[in-house]
């Protein structure tokens, strides 16, 4: 009986740490910052892997991967999972890559058990997710789903004017496929928690129930350059000052919507950024969220008024773009209800969660029935080098995903 099938945590485990290699960096994470050559890479040894297991690899326009293996009626739409594979530039081992590498050890059991299903199983790896190069976040699995437009998304420029579609065609990622031009039956979407609930209740493994909302934003404040000795302190224009202003009011203004809001300032580019002259451009991004897009409206609304007050307090002009909207996400029932009765099965102890960070399965949830599993990280931490997980929640979370593949596939 299929119930009692398990995959192969070892195996899973010697994938991860293969996948970490490439871009190790001395902090023991992991650095493939989307479309580089170590992003190539990580691509081409996860279609290696696909190709060892006769899986047909076929690419659409924003280089988003598809590894289908055949069922036994064709002409049913594939079951889809997967994830990312590129990081942030001080990454973890386990954001993403879990994600496809579940899937890759999910399908290898089936083949190793000879186990068909009737819908096809397809492995997804979508580009550009993580948004630290080319912003938004999660652009490729948004182009797929119709929540951007193709040109909009391969126009995007990273902070050095390359396009996101020069950077395909630089590492050799752009596919034929036109984006979304097939259906998927379901899209499960594994991931690390990267929050702390897991590992606080003593559970393996989450069933996702949704996706909180996120924003993000460019504000820029425009003084004046000028001399930082002769220029007295009353009459300065100095954009940085207003900026750091504006930082300490959106940390308040999360504080102000607690428990669930969250802000944060993650980028800044401060010129002319000299010792001796008085900064005359700051540039800030700002990513808040929230579960409640009601909130999130008067959370943009305060960040609004907060950055003209604040500019206008130090005699500056500012601008303010809104450069990401990802609504709150509520994913299908059914699909979420083939991973409880999944988690069932394999006997784990499990809750259902909503997830604080953002996923490819936000956009996917649009076009297809879609739900994500959740396993624990060390003190919830991701986004950083010491980003870590252990084989044995790995393993729950790749069973939770085979036995919901195996429902989802033959009902
Ligand atoms: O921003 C996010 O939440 C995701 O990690 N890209
Ligand atoms: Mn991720
Ligand atoms: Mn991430
Ligand atoms: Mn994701």
């Amino acid at each position: 009986m299929t119930d009692q099938l398990r995959i192969d945590g070892a195996r899973l485990w010697r994938r991860i740490m293969d996948m970490a290699e490439i871009g190790a960096t001395p902090g023991g994470g992991s650095c493939r910052v989307a479309l580089t050559e170590e992003d190539a890479e990580g691509r081409a040894l996860l279609c290696r892997w696909c190709e060892g297991l006769g899986l047909r690899i076929t690419k659409d326009r924003m280089g988003n991967i598809f590894a289908r293996r055949p069922g036994t009626d064709g002409d049913r739409d594939p079951v889809a999972f997967g994830s990312h594979l590129d990081t942030q530039p001080h990454g973890g081992r386990f954001d993403g890559v879990f994600g496809v590498l579940a899937g890759l050890e999910v399908i290898e059991t089936l083949s190793d058990q000879d186990v068909q299903t009737r819908a096809p199983l397809e492995l997804c790896v979508w580009s550009n997710e993580e948004g630290a190069r080319f912003a938004p976040p999660m652009l490729a699995s948004g182009v797929f789903a119709g929540s951007y437009e193709l040109d909009f998304a391969l126009s995007r420029t990273d902070n050095d004017g390359v396009t996101l579609d020069q950077a395909l065609e630089q590492i050799g990622a752009r596919g034929e496929r036109v984006c979304g031009d097939h259906r998927l039956a379901a899209f499960i979407e594994p991931h690390i928690e990267q929050g702390p609930i897991l590992e606080r209740e003593g559970l393996k493994v989450g069933v996702v129930t949704g996706v909180q909302g996120s924003r993000w934003f460019r504000v820029s404040f425009t003084g004046q350059d000028a001399h930082t000795g002769a220029t007295p302190m009353p009459g300065r224009r100095d954009a940085l000052v207003g900026a750091a202003r504006f930082v300490v009011a959106m940390q308040e203004l999360a504080l102000a919507q607690a428990p669930h809001a969250v802000a944060t300032i993650g980028h800044i580019d401060n010129q002319p950024n000299s010792h001796n002259t008085i900064p005359g451009h700051v540039t800030v991004t700002v990513d808040m969220r929230h579960p409640d897009a009601e909130v999130l409206d008067a959370m943009e609304a305060e960040l609004r008024s907060a950055a003209e007050t604040l500019a206008a307090g130090e005699n500056l002009e500012h601008g303010i773009e809104r450069i990401a909207n990802t609504p709150p996400v509520h994913f299908a029932e059914p699909c979420v209800q083939a991973l409880d009765a999944a988690a069932h099965a394999c006997g784990y102890a499990y809750r259902r969660l909503i997830s604080g960070a953002g996923h490819d399965a936000c956009h996917i949830a649009r076009v297809a029935p879609t739900a994500m599993i959740f396993v624990p990280c060390a003190g919830g931490l991701s986004h950083n080098e010491a980003e870590s997980a252990e084989q044995e929640d790995l393993t729950a979370g790749a069973n939770v995903l085979l036995q919901a593949i195996i429902r989802l596939a033959n009902s």
